[in-house]
């Protein structure tokens, strides 16, 4: 269905809107199973709200019973073990805020395009996560915590053309307190869409970390050689020239995020009144702080530092804000720049990569204000 969006700034845009159960209207990549974006207007709260986080799955989403639900534990532990739902809920549960972002969010962006899913700013959400720290779980077992990988399988399976989706990441990250075998987003059991009934939250990693539809957890000596570990979801080594493929051995596993920031509260070629505006947006830096936001509305020839929503926390985004008042009617370019606590900050050009991930550039808007 193709159909006109009217986004909160009141932009009408052509763009593909779904709306699912559950779900207010949302921006349709795929049906069956629904990739979903979520609009940037819905970025002006620090929590995004369970319908309208955004939805990416790669293979057809498998319906979990809570009856027959089983968490099953193998490889490197005392012995293979099964946990059902009631044996994680009585764990101690722990809540925490974090962004969780796709891999290829804003891959949209990339010139020359890639090819993926074309997803604009809106892979992205901020939410709080609940349930057992993954650590908990793995002592319960009798996991060899001095095993060097965790290798992670939902209840999806592959197909003839999509392999089984299958993760491994480090012990050192999954014994850390904020990595979570989450049950709950904002308070709420996880919907189907977020992994009912339970998903891995990875505070500060890509979304590609955060398996839904958990099952298995698997303690190994080597990392998973599936294709979504090998070679999806891998970011090259060396700066690769824009539109050539990288070489398979300077393929590296993404761990982590870069800083970024988004504009949200005015899209690229919005038509916008000249009177004074509040600009805002999103910024956050994986494993880091955010500390600062810079705005131009004069395409780059000057800075000013935006103001930061109180909430200064790792893993999770902030919100800025900045006032302006347009001088005069016309054409204005409008960019944000993120610098966290490692010092790091975001580039002018995005780093050019053949499958379009971790794009994170300064962000750029292009507005005409009008005359009133
Ligand atoms: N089992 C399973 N887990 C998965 C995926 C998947 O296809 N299957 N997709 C991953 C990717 S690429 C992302 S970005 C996030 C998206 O989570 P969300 O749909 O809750 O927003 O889930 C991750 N976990
Ligand atoms: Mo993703």
């Amino acid at each position: 269905m193709l159909a006109y969006f009217a986004s909160a700034a009141g932009l009408l845009q052509a763009q593909k809107v779904v709306t699912i159960p559950g779900k207010r209207p949302m921006l349709l990549h795929n049906d069956r199973p629904e990739d979903l974006e979520t609009p940037t207007s819905y970025f002006d709260t620090w929590i995004t709200p369970n319908d309208v986080f955004f939805v990416r799955q790669h293979l057809p989403r498998p319906r979990v019973m809570v009856e027959s639900f089983r968490l099953a534990l193998d490889g490197r532990i005392e012995k293979p073990m099964e946990l059902r739902l009631a044996d994680l809920q009585k764990l101690p549960q722990h809540t925490v805020a974090a962004t969780l972002e796709c891999t290829g969010n804003a891959r949209g962006l990339f010139r020359p395009r890639v090819p993926g899913i074309q997803w604009m700013r809106g892979a992205i959400g901020n939410a709080e996560w609940t349930g057992p720290r993954l650590s908990d779980v793995l002592k319960l077992a009798g996991a060899d915590l001095e095993a060097p990988w965790v290798t992670i399988n939902g209840a999806d399976s592959g197909l003839i053309k999509t392999p089984d989706f299958i993760r491994s990441f480090p012990m050192k990250k999954a014994l850390h307190p904020a990595t979570l075998l989450g049950l709950k987003i904002n308070g709420k059991p996880l919907p189907d869409l977020h992994g009912f009934p339970l998903r891995l939250i990875v505070p500060g990693w890509d979304g590609t970390s955060w398996v839904k539809w958990v099952t298995n957890l698997s303690i190994a000596a080597e990392p998973n050689n599936g294709f979504f570990m090998n070679p999806g979801y891998r970011f090259p080594k060396y700066a690769v020239t824009p539109g050539t493929p990288a070489k398979p051995s300077e393929l590296e596993v993404i761990e982590g995020m870069p800083v970024k920031s988004f504009i949200t509260s005015v899209s690229d070629q919005e038509r916008i009144p000249v009177k004074a505006t509040v600009l805002r947006g999103i910024a956050w830096a994986g494993e880091e702080r955010v500390t600062k936001v810079d705005v131009s509305t004069d395409a780059g020839r000057t800075w000013e530092p935006a103001q930061l929503s109180r909430q200064d926390l790792p893993f999770a985004w902030r919100l800025w804000s900045i006032n302006w008042t347009p001088p005069h009617p016309g054409y204005f370019t409008i960019l944000s720049r993120a610098t966290d606590s490692a010092g790091r900050n975001q580039p002018v050009v995005a780093t050019w990569n053949p499958s379009g991930y971790l794009y994170n550039a300064i962000d750029r808007v292009g507005v005409t204000v009008e005359a009133a």
